[in-house]
């Protein structure tokens, strides 16, 4: 079953997607699959829709009935919050810091944050359905129902997006937190967090991540930690109005990777509304998000380099940063066939995926030619198997299968040894950050699936 080379183990196949499997019953609380057993004992939006994907090899209804979960806890204005607290304690914020009960959006019944994550949920369901179709009727009856439930739910929160998000002057979709970028301490955030201030009123705490890592300096510093918590402060200031958060959060950013990952999904949702008999009217609405999402991304190309950028709306300008979002326009396209191939170019490259020292040929979450890089500092450089499952699926969906694959071969590669790590040491393969991840098994999963 298994084979040893150094000190790694490696799993065969049909033994690494039985310890995926087993990652995700074991996290399985019922009716959510928590992100991991000790560091993230809740459920995240976005690793929410990664989650389901795998579910679906294993059970289509519990697949659906995991993004039902998340739906339940959407706010009535439409915006699908990051966290959904189960009952655990150990976490920090939590839902008392967060304080959203007061939220007038807030449903009834549930705890939740009070901010999102990248809109990656009708991928998920795309992803469902095609695993359904592929597997036999009755489980296409079930996926294809789930869909025309999510339907409604989905297109309000795309167009909380569009409505509360999208700017006119540069396009891009914004974000109010790092942590709504889903890259939380990337070096794309550096400049915009210099001038996010803590005040001298930011309420006392205690962080409980760095106590469930093996090395504390893989998650983010205690600066940085104070920084994400006077954003939550000011947030509650404004009473999670939508309109009064962005206006007045310290920290306001235009995120290339989130724009492009919503024009893809939007796309993606309106095609699967054509399928399912959706209303015409919103799935030409998703279309138009779709265009501008996709121009504004594409626009975002710095014209000397050609990688797209990310722009901080506070100080007026453009964010260069040699990080895996400077590819966000091949998820949704939208470039000239030049610049879209000069880029193509660039991620099979030496600085990236063909990088001569690395483990697994996927790119890392920072170039490892890049001043800000760091092996082991969670977004600042390890390899997160999520992104390369996204980005896979995307140049599949484009028609680039020679990339799809490689992206599924080398991803299975990296994460052979079966610990499921969260994200992993580019290098060595090392696994990094939390075990039993159920975003990275549920991709194992969905990649030894589809072969
Ligand atoms: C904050 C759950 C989440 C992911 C994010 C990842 C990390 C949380 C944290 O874990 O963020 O939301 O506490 O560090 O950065 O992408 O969704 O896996």
């Amino acid at each position: 079953m298994t084979t040893a080379a150094g000190n790694r183990t490696t799993h065969r196949p049909a033994s690494l997607a039985a310890r995926a499997a087993m990652v995700l019953r074991d996290n399985d609380t019922g009716t959510l699959v928590t992100a991991s057993p000790r560091l993230y004992p809740h459920m995240w939006s976005w690793d929410a829709a990664f989650i389901s994907i795998g579910l679906a090899h294993l059970d289509v209804g519990r697949a659906a009935a995991e993004l039902d979960t998340l739906l339940s806890a959407q706010w009535r204005d439409g915006m699908i919050p990051h966290i959904v607290f189960t009952g655990d304690n150990d976490y920090f914020p939590g839902p008392d810091r967060w304080g959203t009960d007061d939220a007038p959006q807030r449903p009834a019944g549930v705890r939740t944050s009070g901010i999102c994550q990248p809109p990656v949920h009708a991928v998920a369901l795309r992803r469902i359905v095609d695993t359904a179709r592929r597997t036999s009727d009755a489980d296409t009856r079930v996926a294809e129902g789930f869909a025309r439930r999510a339907w409604t739910p989905l297109h309000h929160w795309h167009r909380w997006i569009a409505r509360h998000r999208m700017s006119d002057d540069h396009g891009l979709v914004t974000i109010v937190h790092g942590w709504e970028s889903g890259m939380d301490n990337s070096p794309r955030w550096d400049v915009p967090y210099a001038g996010v201030r803590p005040g001298a009123d930011l309420p006392p705490y205690v962080r409980l991540d760095v106590l469930k890592v093996d090395d504390p300096g893989e998650r983010p510093s205690d600066d940085e930690y104070d920084r994400y918590l006077w954003l939550i402060e000011q947030m509650r200031r404004a009473d999670y109005n939508p309109d009064k958060v962005v206006e007045t959060s310290a920290f306001l950013v235009g995120d290339v990777f989130v724009t492009a990952v919503f024009a893809l999904a939007s796309e993606t949702l309106a095609d699967l509304g054509e399928e399912i008999g959706a209303p015409a009217s919103e799935i030409a609405e998703l279309r138009t998000w779709a265009e501008r999402a996709r121009t504004a991304a594409a626009r975002s190309c710095d014209p000397d380099t050609g990688m797209a950028r990310d722009f901080d709306v506070r100080t007026g300008t453009w964010l260069d940063t040699e990080s895996i979002a400077a590819f966000s326009p091949l998820l949704c396209g939208g470039l000239p066939a030049e610049a879209e191939q000069r880029l193509i170019d660039t991620l099979d490259g030496p600085a990236w995926s063909a990088h001569p020292d690395l483990f697994a040929a996927v790119p890392p979450s920072v170039s490892p030619r890049a001043e800000d890089f760091d092996p082991k500092l969670y977004w600042r450089g390890p390899q997160w198997p999520v992104v390369t499952w996204l980005f896979g699926w995307a140049f599949g969906r484009r028609g680039w299968e020679r990339h799809a694959s490689e992206f599924r071969a080398q991803g299975v590669h990296l994460a052979s040894d079966g610990s499921f790590g969260e994200y992993y040491e580019p290098f060595t393969g090392t696994p990094l950050g939390s075990a039993n991840q159920s975003w990275t098994a549920a991709v194992v999963l969905d990649w030894l699936c589809s072969v």
